[in-house]
């Protein structure tokens, strides 16, 4: 009877969120609304992602196709897609976006209380062999009553109430938390919706995988250096960890989540805050795993305390399982 109810007893992602809104009396709906435009985003690049392959039969991008149109690359087309959809919900105020490179203020007429941070499409470097790739979200709520400035999406990420994560991959997934745990859907393509397939996903406190460049390695600090020699040559006798590196930030964390262990992008000499960006990829992140029972941190402190100053700040990264990422900090705070 179980299998029977999981078939005919369809949670669809609104559903699930109508749900947990509905804890929450003085809540107006406007959540869900923000919500089922980012999901809405998410649909159409997808669908967009899955025709990249027959871009060269359909017009590649930057080539003008039989119209004489040009033909938007695929995290251009995303970006405008997401910034149409973010306004139109009239929900939003302030969005920050990774293709961007200047804040939207929403115009009065369309403003809500939310203020958006996302990267529309993670990883498009991987778009034309065919890897996951993903698009990557946070929400935080307006300070004040006063007009949208910078300082309502320079807050610490700890004060986000949403995050989330769509990945593109074999199947599409939606990956979300609003700060009550963390909740995957998948996309069933014969229904449009996203259903709920990994109800309350909890990060394993410890894991068998390590995910970096390790390209990088030459120009690595001391813990991380000895962090990733620990991973390969156990000093306590515990079995040495597999290397698993997508090069796709949803991806690598997406597994880092289901099967634990710990993703890093560390500072290096020649990148001395990494590479991920603070607002729309190391927050996200950092919610959806402490959400999970991990933990995330700078390489300083827990990542979700850091104060950004500028929109698009970069910082190093450490996140996933619980006991693997606080053998990390021991490494740090030794170096101190
Ligand atoms: P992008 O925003 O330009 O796509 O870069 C972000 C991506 C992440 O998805 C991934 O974790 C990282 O860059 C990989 O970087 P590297 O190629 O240096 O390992
Ligand atoms: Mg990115």
């Amino acid at each position: 009877h179980e299998a029977d109810a999981h078939r005919t007893d369809l949670m669809t992602i609104t559903r699930h969120v109508l749900n947990e809104q509905s804890k929450h009396p003085e809540s107006r709906g406007d959540f869900s609304i923000l919500l089922s435009h980012i999901v809405l985003g998410c649909k159409f690049v997808c669908s967009a992602v899955n025709k990249a392959g027959l871009a060269k039969l359909i017009g590649l991008a930057g080539e003008t196709n039989v119209q004489g149109e040009e033909q938007k690359k695929l995290d251009v087309l995303s970006n405008d897609v997401f910034v149409k959809a973010l306004i139109s919900s009239g929900r939003t105020c302030i969005l920050v976006s990774e293709e961007d490179e200047e804040a939207t203020i929403v115009e009065p007429s369309k403003r809500g209380r939310y203020c958006v941070v996302f990267d529309p499409l993670d990883g498009s470097s991987n778009i034309d062999c065919g890897v996951s790739i993903g698009t990557i979200f946070g929400i935080y709520m307006k300070k004040d009553a006063k007009e949208p400035t910078l300082d309502d999406v320079l807050q610490p990420g700890k004060n986000m109430l949403a995050a989330g994560y769509c990945m593109y991959g074999s199947s599409c997934t939606f990956v979300l938390s609003t700060g009550t745990g963390v909740n995957g859907f998948t996309l069933d393509p014969s229904l449009g919706e996203f259903i709920l397939t990994h109800p309350d996903i909890k990060i394993p406190n410890k894991g068998k995988i390590y995910s970096v460049n390790e390209g990088n390695a030459k120009n690595w600090d001391g813990p991380t250096a000895k962090y990733v020699e620990n991973c390969k040559f156990p000093k306590d006798g515990s079995s040495a960890k597999s290397l698993r590196y997508i090069g796709s930030m949803v991806a690598d964390v997406h597994r880092t989540l289901l099967y634990g262990g710990v993703f890093l992008y560390p500072a290096d000499k020649k990148s001395p805050n990494g590479k991920l960006r603070v607002l729309y990829e190391v927050f996200p992140m950092s919610f959806l795993m402490e959400q999970a029972g991990g933990q995330a941190f700078t390489g300083k402190q827990r990542a979700l305390d850091l104060v950004p100053t500028m929109i698009h700040q970069r910082s190093p990264i450490f996140l996933g399982s619980y006991d693997d990422v606080e053998e990390i900090k021991a490494l740090y705070a030794a170096e101190t």
